[in-house]
């Protein structure tokens, strides 16, 4: 098992749910984090605990990963401990509606397709550059049960977690002679504020997602991207799937008789 004592981790969308389960899980182990996301307050209170708790380096940014300019200067800026980014935790990510595509906003569209591609590859770009040059890093992408199925109502979110799976995939082969390992962990239901975001702040529907049954947590999440950044040297994982145990496929749930 390798140490992740010391080592620098970049983690996005970590004010909330998965991100914010990685940054404690990584903490824990010693390593140093930049937590990065769009609320300032929550990246300052978060960072407070890990550094209190667990004595650690913590640098905050407030970060949308919908712009590339501010990623690349914000990457080209790090110096000191910050400049080499040993692990990449691509979190940050949203669903936005369950409509029939026909019936949908194709504003929410925007939002997914700019934030959880677009935004993945911006970061993923400006920080596997430095490790490439370094020969040396791991990018841990957040993926889902939704790039490997498709649902009605999830035309877009699908595709945007199908994309995710695609780039990881040629990412590993671009990276494959830099030392770099890729893996993506693909959930299925984990209750955070996601469906609270993607019904829009309707807390009814999002209760209603996991009534009946008990979905997973960021905790479990981030035990799992821990478990991808601890294996030894030689060891890559490339893709874990984790379900809840009454969740069979992103549309088969058990809730109970
Ligand atoms: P949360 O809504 O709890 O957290 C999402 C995080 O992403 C927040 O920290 C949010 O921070 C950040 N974020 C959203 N948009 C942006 C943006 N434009 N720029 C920067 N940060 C952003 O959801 P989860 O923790 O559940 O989601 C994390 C990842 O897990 C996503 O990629 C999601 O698709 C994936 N996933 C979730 C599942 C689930 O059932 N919950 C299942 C499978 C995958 P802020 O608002 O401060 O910017
Ligand atoms: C989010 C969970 O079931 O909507 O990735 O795909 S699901």
């Amino acid at each position: 098992m390798e140490s992740l004592n010391g080592k620098v981790v970049l983690i996005t969308g970590a004010t909330a749910g998965i991100g914010k389960s990685c940054s404690y899980a990584f903490a824990e182990e010693g390593a140093n984090l930049i937590i990065t996301g769009r609320r300032h307050q929550k990246l300052i209170e978060i960072s407070n605990d890990l550094k209190t708790k667990f004595n650690v380096k913590v640098l905050t940014q407030e970060l949308d990963v919908r712009n590339r300019t501010a990623i690349e200067s914000f990457i080209e800026s790090l110096d000191g401990v910050w400049k080499n980014i040993d692990i990449l935790v691509n979190n940050a990510g949203l669903g936005r509606g369950l409509n029939r595509l026909y019936k949908d906003n194709p504003e929410g569209w925007e939002e997914m397709i700019d934030t959880n591609i677009k935004g993945l590859l911006y970061m993923t770009g400006a920080v596997v550059k430095g490790m490439a040059e370094r020969k040396s890093g791991h990018v841990i992408n957040i993926g889902s049960i939704a790039g490997h199925e498709a649902y009605s109502g999830g035309a877009v979110y699908c595709a945007t977690k199908h994309a995710v799976n695609a780039i990881t995939k040629s990412l590993r082969l671009d990276t494959l002679d830099k030392n770099i390992k890729v893996s993506t962990v693909d959930p299925g239901m984990v209750e955070t504020e996601f469906s609270k975001v993607r019904f829009y702040g309707d807390e009814e529907k999002a209760n209603n997602v996991y009534k009946g049954m008990t979905p997973l947590t960021g905790d479990d999440i981030a035990e799992t991207v821990i478990f991808c950044a601890t294996r030894p040297k030689h060891v890559n994982i490339n893709e874990i799937i984790v379900m809840p145990s009454a969740q069979a496929s992103a549309f088969f749930t058990y809730r109970g008789e």
